[in-house]
């Protein structure tokens, strides 16, 4: 993989912040876009914009191809089977949401239960919340390690034949944390509940193979990937899809309407009420066709190398505690002992560094982590050592510059 290259690609990463180069690690957040999506975007507004699935003109035509095709680039990207898996949504909060309101509110009823983990964003625990109050279903955790890893003998013990929805994210987006999804989805299974996977922190940075999981929903977001923000997308098993009712009702998602009651188009349609993303899923399959090309894999490769470097690199400074396994995805949650994180990315910030600071939308894990914000540097395809050593100098200078307790 020719990281220089791909720099390239991301016109963003070549300015100066600060009075210097800079340097971004915020990824986990939302992914820098490369060229390929700003123009195809930027082409589709230029050129062709108009509404989809309407009339019969020209612009029109080319705009729904475009649509539709990008929603095919998404069924190859996770090996869906069908496109009418296949549901854009404004991202994985909202595609979360379709499943709790839809899927969970339908089927849950008192005495049934929602399994979860600690690790989840709060994208993948208020949802539930919702949905065990509005049943009166009961939400349960399993438990984590104390390197923030979950087992399979707690996902056993937790999920019985009570419970009905199963819901974990592939990689959490605090401890890096890779979850077990097969063997998980295999242990849903034969307690007879459904699994869902957040995989926003997954689907940016390893192949997807959602027959492979053998999971029955699976949400991720565009702007984690290179696309813009605004688009994300809905996997589910055709057969659950079939027997949910959609949860926005309006133009677009109908087949007939009468003055008192109305019939839905067929899957996907009947999830995407009103006005499509057009934009943002054209802006989706071009970053899928970015991301194809470098391939996966080798994208997945490359960032293990990178988080093993900048593990060493940090875990050999003093006075830093390092959250999360050993093994984990290309991210590093970490506070600089008795500084705040806040101030940790201000000193690197002033350096032209770019990392979040604060509870990364995971309370309870901050909790049960004991304490209240972590710093967090996050990777990807375009990031290399330099800006690993470049984040180790600005902890060093931070350490330096708030140098009591050191
Ligand atoms: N799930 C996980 C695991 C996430 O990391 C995020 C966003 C979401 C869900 C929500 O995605 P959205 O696109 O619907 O907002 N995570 C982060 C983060 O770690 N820092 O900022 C956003």
């Amino acid at each position: 993989m020719d990281v220089k290259a791909i720099r390239e690609q991301f016109p963003i990463l070549n300015q100066e912040v600060n009075g210097h180069p800079f340097v971004y690690l915020d990824s986990s957040a939302t992914s820098q876009k490369p060229i390929q999506v700003i123009e195809a975007v930027d082409t589709y507004y230029r050129s062709y914009n108009s509404n989809v699935h309407r009339g019969v003109h020209t612009l029109g035509t080319k705009a729904t191809t475009a649509y539709e095709g990008a929603r095919e680039k998404v069924r190859r990207f996770i090996h869906a089977s069908s496109s009418a898996e296949i549901i854009f949504t404004r991202g994985t909060t909202t595609a979360i949401n379709t499943v709790a309101t839809s899927y969970a509110r339908a089927n849950l009823k008192a005495g049934d239960e929602i399994v979860i983990t600690p690790m989840e964003h709060h994208s993948n625990i208020i949802p539930w919340q919702q949905a065990a109050k509005a049943t009166g279903a009961t939400l349960k955790y399993i438990p984590l390690q104390e390197d923030g890893t979950i087992r399979l003998e707690d996902v056993r013990k937790t999920i019985t034949k009570q419970t009905k929805v199963v819901a974990m994210t592939h990689v959490s987006n605090v401890l890096g944390t890779i979850n077990p999804i097969q063997e998980v989805a295999s242990i849903a299974h034969e307690h007879g509940a459904v699994l869902l996977v957040d995989g926003a922190q997954g689907a940016p940075h390893m192949k997807v193979d959602v027959q492979e999981l053998n999971c029955d929903f699976y949400a991720f977001s565009g702007h984690k990937m290179g696309a813009p923000t605004g688009i994300g997308v809905l996997y589910g098993k055709k057969e659950l899809l079939e027997n949910m009712e959609p949860v926005e009702f309006g133009g677009e998602m109908i087949d007939f309407v009468n003055l008192y009651d109305s019939t839905w188009k067929e899957l996907p349609w009947k999830f995407e009420g009103g006005t499509p993303i057009i934009a943002g899923a054209i802006g989706l399959g071009a970053a899928i066709d970015f991301l194809e090309d470098i391939g996966m894999d080798n994208i997945t490769k490359r960032e293990e190398k990178l988080a093993q470097y900048a593990m060493q690199k940090m875990q050999a400074m003093d006075d830093i505690s390092i959250y999360g396994p050993e093994h984990r995805a290309a991210l590093i949650t970490f506070n600089l002992n008795d500084v705040h994180p806040h101030d940790t990315a201000t000193v690197l910030d002033a350096e032209g560094i770019a990392v979040r600071a604060g509870h990364h939308c995971a309370q309870p894990l901050m909790r049960w982590l004991n304490v209240t914000a972590t710093a967090r540097a996050s990777f990807y395809l375009y990031n290399t050592e330099e800006d690993v050593d470049r984040l180790v100098a600005g902890l060093q200078k931070t350490k330096e510059y708030f140098g009591n307790g050191f």
